[in-house]
């Protein structure tokens, strides 16, 4: 989880910084011509697990590679399990393409909503309606004003007081006040995470329940309760109470981390990704112990429980280019002129829905 990572603690020295180093993406600084569009480093893939065709060969002949069993469990789609990690169970294809294209819409449009909050709230305050401003081309007008003076644009003086404003119509100089402004798209592009449920604070790293906040969307909570069934001891029904929706862009990764906030760890954390394939890299106890790395595509699940919640876990890549990124059958589905919107930010992004029972 964000925050968890410290450069104090994960030196360059450890076997998963190394891991992450190995797979981060790096330009290639050989052209010095600025007009050269600059180039990923090549990256050696042959040692990452691909459950898409573990997943593809199992189905043709019932063939496992070794350290990799299906779980006995009737499901929509196979559960694979590592033998040498009780608890982490990997679900390729577990979301269909309708599934995949509903979820990004609702991490753009509601999810970043207040009262959840962003990693814009710290700078901004809540922000509301932000995929529609970006949509509209919409300026983030800030008011210089401090905060007590007379104040004819604040929704609240005492610290964020902003409004959207058309790019055409915006002065800097709006009624004789000195204002900052910035474009709603570049405040989506820097979007990074939003919370649902029960708050997650990241500067005390715990739920903060006494924070307002909305219950996790019904809809949400029935998938994750789907999904985290695998993994539930017989009887029992997962709990969604909070979520964190991790926005990454090109050149973006999540360092090697705990997720140890929760109570009970018998319980999964359910993850879903979607958008541009991504590697995701699975530690062990300690952050020298060497990562096993593996793809992670639009529509897979990954649910962590038991000893695998006490496994360093990251994710230092995703692929945003045509050939790498995987995205083609979102392209097909969201090729109608309502969705060009969301397919322009999903081509060169990844997000990931993290459910968690917190109590
Ligand atoms: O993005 C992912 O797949 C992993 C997310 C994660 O590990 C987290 O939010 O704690």
């Amino acid at each position: 989880m964000y925050g968890s990572d410290s450069v104090n603690v994960d030196s360059e020295r450890t076997a998963f910084r190394r891991t992450e180093k190995k797979y981060k993406l790096y330009y290639d600084s050989n052209s010095k011509s600025s007009k050269k569009k600059k180039q990923p480093r090549p990256v050696d893939l042959s040692e990452v697990i691909d459950f898409k065709s573990i997943s593809e060969s199992f189905a043709r002949n019932d063939d496992l590679p070794a350290g990799v069993s299906k779980l006995e469990y009737h499901f929509d789609s196979p559960v694979f399990c590592l033998d040498n990690c009780p608890g982490f169970y990997f679900i390729p294809a577990a979301l269909s393409i309708e599934e995949q294209c509903k979820w990004i819409k609702e991490s753009l449009v509601s999810f970043p909503q207040p009262p959840n909050r962003t990693n814009h709230n710290a700078f901004h305050g809540a922000i509301h309606d932000l995929l529609n401003a970006a949509k509209t081309k919409q300026m983030l007008v800030k008011d210089k004003t401090e905060p007590g003076e007379d104040n004819t644009i604040a929704v609240d003086v005492n610290i964020h007081n902003h409004r959207w404003a058309c790019s055409e119509e915006f002065d800097s100089s709006v009624n004789g006040k000195s204002c900052e402004s910035i474009p709603a798209s570049v405040l989506l592009r820097k979007l990074r995470w939003s919370t649902l449920g029960l708050q997650f604070d990241w500067s005390k790293r715990s739920y903060n329940v006494s924070l307002p906040h909305n219950k996790i969307p019904d809809a949400l909570c029935q998938l994750a309760k789907r999904m985290a069934a695998p993994a539930m001891a017989v009887g029992e029904e997962f709990q969604p109470e909070a979520a964190i929706v991790n926005y990454f862009g090109s050149g973006d990764m999540l360092g090697g981390h705990l997720d140890d906030m929760e109570a009970d760890w018998s319980k999964p954390i359910v993850s879903m990704s979607l958008g541009c394939k991504a590697i995701f890299l699975l530690g062990g106890r300690s952050r020298n112990d060497e990562p096993l790395a593996m793809f992670l595509r639009s529509g897979d699940i990954v649910l962590m429980c038991g000893e695998a919640r006490e496994r360093f876990h990251g994710v230092p890549r995703i692929f945003t280019d045509m050939e790498n990124a995987e995205i083609g059958s979102l392209e097909k589905q969201m090729s109608a002129e309502d969705d060009i919107c969301y397919l322009e930010y999903i081509k060169t992004s990844r997000i990931n829905i993290n459910i968690r029972q917190v109590f």
